[in-house]
């Protein structure tokens, strides 16, 4: 690790590992029906989707550490939580058998009252961090690294957690890593009230023990195939063959490889501003016809130069993608000398850099306006990149999308790498999951909407509240390896 110089509250050395904090809040809804009802304090508290008091239909949202020890879960049938732990008032009436000590109390959800608590929450971590991204209504990523030093990261982590309980009157539960996927991965490996620091240097050896169902993305179909191949641990993972990986899962194997070795590149990029937008097409069948590739540009160029003057988005740089066979996805961007909105040199310009796919084979193209600049000087100078996208119109095709990540891209910039979003196969484990394409600059048409978003082991998230990655900005997240 590096940095050891760097003082809290000091700008952070060149080349210093990030502090990435995740936070997510203990059996949230739960916690809030406690902060305003002290006295379900300490007991088993289930609060249910579809739930009316007394009744006995809907499903569990999630419920208090007590009455998960009774085996009551989230998205479990509420008349299913009743039997394994009644309910509290039943279980007090003069001539009832059951136990009161062994009872629970039950609450409807109340989202109005959730979300009221869940922004004191935010307030407290926006106060903590320049760079916040909230996932969902109980969990955000802090990038924190100018705000402090892995020296003292553990101070500033419990700082923070102290701050919500004691102004706020919930807990929280933190990871602290040097990358968004292992701070995820150690929030929720101490909960509740947990907080977990993972040194750079120590984030592999933190990973190796866990079991393969903890990295994200890997639900239980993917971790049922992976055991199957004797992989059991994430450092069975990390070690195993990338390529039996990738032959197994296409480009998701060698995704949740890196990830199993704790290589996570992506920065926190803060909710909702867009870093770029793009829109891409796959083919049918892979393309050597340079028409149809060019006809496919112009048409993506247009929309794409439709969406930014919609917005009042203005681009400097303007680029290509063309995924060629079998998933290498190749980029090529141009900057230009300043801004613009100017919906024929986009289209002149990716045109252009298509050219050098002339003859290949190309399997899907995209189009993409970046570095923008917007009428409201105050999201100005987001800076461009390749990176995550948000999937706005998932039903469209092609997908449109505003990245929200962050890169760099001077000149002309070329790129060729996988795309775990263009691998065969319909990932399975795709939930309506938070953040990022991973290092995949741009997202496939088809990630949500179609049967590559919500495959048979996507993340149980009923009514709207999501799995745990699921972004306020409806984006698609990790393309789910
Ligand atoms: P989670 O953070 O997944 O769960 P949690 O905060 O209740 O518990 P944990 O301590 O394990 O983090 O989800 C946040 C809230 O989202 C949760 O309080 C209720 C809601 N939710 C649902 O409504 N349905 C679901 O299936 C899940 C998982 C969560
Ligand atoms: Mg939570």
């Amino acid at each position: 690790m590096s940095g050891g110089a760097t003082l809290p509250g000091t700008p952070d050395d060149e080349g210093e590992d990030p502090v990435v904090l995740h936070v997510d809040m203990d059996c949230f809804y739960a916690a809030c029906e406690r902060k305003r009802e002290p006295e379900l304090r300490g007991e088993p508290v289930v609060v249910g989707m579809g739930y009316e008091d007394g009744e006995n239909h809907g499903a569990v949202a999630t419920a208090s550490y007590e009455a998960r020890e009774y085996g009551v879960e989230s998205a479990q049938a509420i008349s299913t939580a009743l039997e394994r732990l009644p309910r509290k008032a039943v279980a007090e009436e003069p001539d009832s058998d059951v136990d009161p000590e062994e009872a629970g109390h039950y609450r409807p959800v109340d989202m109005d009252y959730y979300q009221s608590v869940a922004e004191e929450v935010k307030a407290i971590l926006h106060d903590s961090a320049a760079v916040v991204r909230e996932v969902s209504i109980d969990e955000a990523y802090l990038d924190v690294t100018d705000r402090t030093s892995w020296e003292v990261a553990a101070g500033f982590a419990r700082h923070v957690k102290h701050r919500i309980d004691r102004e706020v009157g919930v807990t929280a539960s933190v990871g602290v890593a040097p990358n968004m996927s292992a701070a995820k991965i150690a929030s929720d490996h101490d909960k509740p009230d947990g907080l977990v620091v993972v040194d750079p240097g120590e984030v592999a050896s933190f990973l190796a023990p866990l079991d393969v169902a903890e990295i994200h993305g890997v639900g239980p179909v993917t971790a049922r195939k992976l055991r199957e191949m004797g992989v059991e641990t994430t450092g069975d993972l990390a070690a195993a063959d990338r390529s039996a990986l990738e032959a197994e899962f296409g480009e998701r194997g060698a995704e949740m490889h890196r990830r199993a070795r704790g290589e996570d590149d992506r920065a926190v990029t803060p909710t909702g501003r867009p870093k770029s937008l793009s829109r891409e097409s796959a083919f049918t069948e892979a393309t050597d016809d340079d028409e149809r590739k060019r006809e496919q540009v112009r048409a993506l160029a247009a929309a794409v130069a439709d969406r930014a003057s919609r917005k009042g988005v203005m681009y400097r740089t303007i680029g290509v993608k063309a995924v060629t066979p079998p998933y290498d996805v190749n980029t090529r961007a141009r900057s230009l000398p300043g801004p613009v909105d100017d919906p024929d040199l986009v289209e002149e310009v990716a045109l252009d850099l298509l050219t050098e796919f002339a003859g290949e084979p190309v399997r899907k193209v995209g189009v993409r306006v970046s570095n923008l600049s917007f009428a409201d000087a105050e999201q100005a100078s987001l800076g461009d990149g390749w990176e995550p996208a948000a999937d706005e119109s998932a039903a469209d095709e092609p997908a449109d999308r505003d990245s929200t990540g962050e890169g760099r891209t001077t000149g002309t910039d070329r790129s060729r790498k996988s795309d775990p979003a263009d691998a065969a196969g319909p990932p399975d484990d795709a939930g309506p999951t938070g953040q990022l394409s991973l290092d995949a600059a741009w997202e496939p048409a088809d990630t949500e909407g179609s049967t590559d978003g919500h495959g048979p082991d996507s993340t149980p998230g009923a009514d709207g509240n999501p799995d745990s990655d699921s972004d306020p900005e409806g984006q698609s997240s990790l393309a789910d390896f």
